[in-house]
């Protein structure tokens, strides 16, 4: 305190000396609102001092009523259930999703294409054409954030939970529905994986050119749109932190192909100023039709790629790698496969020379190639930044230990049918950790779901059950495929 005042006075001595200045009062300007919120965080809370993955899942107190079967819908609630939701999934009393019970490989049990699709989601039973599942169905809609499904178009409607309906029983939650069309002409179809590869342009454009048009094994109609549906519904959400209410949230399958082959509509529209160079049909002198063509192996880019016979390609189906002549590696192309003439060969040296050769040029790597491994290939390859890809079988792909180490595939424990693999969340987050859990049995969590969240007592459940509204009806399963 003395320090204080010694300084204080000091400093008015200082001043004293010193003839009066003339005070000028300056506007300060405040500092804009827009300034000021962002350095308040613009309402967000504090950042979190909790260790990262210990502050909770991304989507922890979301709830989802996942009213979704087979395979479009349920990819998009299972990464839903992965990033932390609360996933309800409503079956059919003694039925439950259809998939339970197709592709079966053990004899009672749940199959691989219902767990690997339904994992981390609870499973309760309502007949929703019962007054009774109806009622629980609206206690539902009352508790949870989102409702996704992908019945066939109307099916929703005749349960009664129109837009409208739900909207009103909840203005806050967000019906995400993926159908096989949007509104025209195809609206009331019903549709499958391989129906959305075609319609959405993928299977016209994937194949040999002298073959017939090809669906991809990797799918794209389903499981692309469910994550087409999930990146919807991210957005409603967070447009209802703003607005307060929901709202509908829609992805055709058809849409969701055609935005994974955006790349062949490009190609499409490249036709109107002459042909495609890269691909491999320019080089070979074969005209261009009207709409783009089937490309086989050609690299989608614009460095031209194939895919070569590797060593054991004789007994070996999967013995091949993908290899692209990226230009910037070229002279290291040809010291690698003993053609060093190349690099200043005027027929080989640019890119442009080589496109009506690149039949020639991937015949004489694939002589170096056969010579290797496809493993060999890649080591070989990368250390000179050279672009290959091993083909993959999906034996080695289950037996990869980096795979299974980064939790992209997961070995999880089912009480049915023992340890199954499955695909884990292929997003990675430094502060959302997931955990991969089992699918639930149908029906598993219905007393639970009704009591806990819905809050029905033990003596209203018991009424429940004896209604018929989640228990089997007289009706027998669908045969399984
Ligand atoms: N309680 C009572 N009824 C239920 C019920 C429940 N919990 N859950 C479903 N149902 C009823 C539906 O109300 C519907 O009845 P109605 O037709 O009488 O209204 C019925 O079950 C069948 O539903 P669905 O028509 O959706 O099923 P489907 O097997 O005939 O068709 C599919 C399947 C996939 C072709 C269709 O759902 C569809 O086109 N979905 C949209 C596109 C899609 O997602 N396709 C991808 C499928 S994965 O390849």
């Amino acid at each position: 305190m003395a320090t204080r005042t010694k300084a204080k006075a000091a400093k008015s001595k200082a001043t004293a000396k010193k003839p009066a200045k003339k005070i000028v009062k300056l506007k300060t300007k405040k500092p804009p609102a827009k300034a000021a919120a962002a350095k308040n965080g613009n309402g967000l809370p504090r950042p979190s001092t909790r260790a990262y993955g210990a502050a909770g899942k991304a989507l922890e107190g979301v709830r989802i009523l996942d009213f979704t079967h087979v395979q479009s819908g349920p990819t998009c609630t299972q990464l839903l259930g992965y990033m932390g939701a609360d996933v309800i999934k409503v079956e059919r009393p003694g039925i439950g999703d259809i998939t339970r019970g197709q592709l079966r490989d053990v004899k009672g049990a749940d199959s691989l294409y219902f767990t690997m699709l339904n994992g981390n989601k609870r499973s309760i039973t309502i007949d929703s054409k019962h007054p009774k599942g109806k009622e629980i169905l609206d206690r539902l809609i009352r508790h949870c954030d989102v409702l996704v499904e992908n019945f066939a178009p109307g099916a929703l409607d005749r349960m009664g939970l129109t837009w409208d309906y739900i909207h009103k029983t909840n203005p806050r939650m967000i019906v995400a529905s993926v159908k096989g069309f949007g509104p025209g002409a195809y609206e009331d179809c019903k549709v499958y994986e391989n129906i959305a590869q075609c319609a959405g342009g993928a299977a016209s454009t994937t194949g040999f050119r002298e073959g017939p048009p090809l669906v991809t094994g990797a799918q794209i109609g389903d499981s692309g749109t469910g994550l087409h549906l999930a990146f919807g519904i991210m957005c409603a959400l967070y447009q209802r932190n703003r607005t307060g209410r929901g709202q509908k949230v829609f992805a055709a399958m058809q849409d969701g192909v055609l935005n994974l082959a955006r790349v062949k509509l490009r190609d499409q529209q490249r036709l109107a100023h002459g042909p495609l160079t890269e691909y491999s049909q320019y080089g070979e002198n074969i005209p261009f039709g009207v709409a783009v063509p089937r490309a086989g192996n050609d690299s989608g880019g614009g460095q031209p790629g194939w895919i070569l016979k590797c060593k054991g390609w004789e007994t070996d189906p999967d013995a091949y790698v993908y290899f692209i002549t990226q230009a910037p590696v070229w002279e290291a192309i040809c010291d690698l496969i003993g053609k060093p003439e190349w690099k200043t060969d005027p027929d080989y040296a640019k890119p442009p020379a080589r496109l009506p050769r690149l039949k020639h040029i991937f015949a004489t790597i694939e002589q170096w190639t056969m010579t290797k491994t496809k493993f060999e290939v890649m080591d070989i390859c990368n250390k000179h930044d050279i672009p290959v890809g091993p083909i993959l079988s999906m034996k080695e792909i289950a037996e990869d230990p980096s795979l299974r180490a980064t939790g992209t595939v997961v070995e999880v424990d089912h009480p049915t049918r023992g340890k199954y693999l499955t695909v884990g969340n292929p997003v990675k987050m430094s502060d959302s950790i997931t955990e991969v859990k089992r699918s639930p049995l149908l029906g598993e969590h219905t007393q639970e779901i009704l009591g806990k969240v819905l809050g029905y007592s033990a003596d209203e459940i018991a009424a429940i059950q004896a209604s018929g509204a989640i228990t089997a009806s007289e009706k027998p399963a669908a045969a399984a495929a």
